[in-house]
């Protein structure tokens, strides 16, 4: 950009960006430095002879993920003449969304005596970050009681919760699964989520009681 500028000995004061056929005016006013600078970064930008591209927004990758200018260039002579390029800026992704569930709660009914390897419920959670960043696993919650922790087990890959123990429903008729889906980034993004699994009683039991 400095090279071509200099080569077109550009007048600064009459720079601009102007964006492509996304939406010209909005990004005008979020990228072009030397329009919509302060009045000193202008002269400064003057003396130095060499333009800047300012952010004046946050970018969001999740919304854009590249943004295509085309910059024009003006000299000061009459007619004037004018040269353009183009510059894609490519917006890399940070961590900052974290794994979603797709559903608000998870409630199942089981029935007692399910033999270990019945398959539970699977649980789905997705990340709209970017590589290991939107990378979901699933795990058990920290604070999970040890006789939950026996009766059932959640794969940490698919989400899928199977039954690794004995449901007896005299013993207990209703279980609070705490699950939680994690994201792979650096600084881990986590979401806190209940599984609420109710036992059946055998129908013939009912009719005794
Ligand atoms: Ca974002
Ligand atoms: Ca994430
Ligand atoms: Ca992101």
């Amino acid at each position: 950009l400095t090279a071509f500028a200099n080569k077109l000995l550009l007048d600064l004061m009459f720079l601009r960006c102007l964006a492509d056929g996304r939406g010209a005016n909005i990004s005008l006013h979020r990228w072009v430095g030397c329009v919509t600078a302060t009045q000193r970064d202008r002269q400064e930008l003057v003396d130095r002879k060499t333009p800047s591209l300012v952010l004046e927004k946050p970018l969001d990758r999740e919304s854009v993920k590249s943004h295509v200018l085309l910059l024009t260039a003006l000299d000061g002579g009459k007619p004037p003449r004018s040269g353009n390029m183009t510059i894609i800026v490519n917006v890399s992704d940070v961590n900052d969304n974290p794994p979603v569930f797709s559903q608000e709660s998870y409630t199942v009914s089981l029935k007692e005596n399910s033999p270990a390897g019945t398959t539970v419920i699977q649980i789905n959670a997705t990340d709209l970050d970017e590589g290991s960043n939107g990378e979901v696993i699933y795990s058990f919650g920290n604070h999970m009681e040890a006789q939950i922790r026996e009766r059932f087990s959640l794969n940490p890959v698919t989400g899928v919760i199977v039954v690794t123990g004995a449901l007896d429903f005299e013993e207990c008729s209703r279980y609070e699964i705490d699950v939680q889906a994690s994201d792979k980034g650096t600084a881990a993004l986590k979401t806190d989520k209940t599984v609420v699994v109710n036992l059946c009683c055998p129908i013939y039991r009912i009719l005794i009681l």
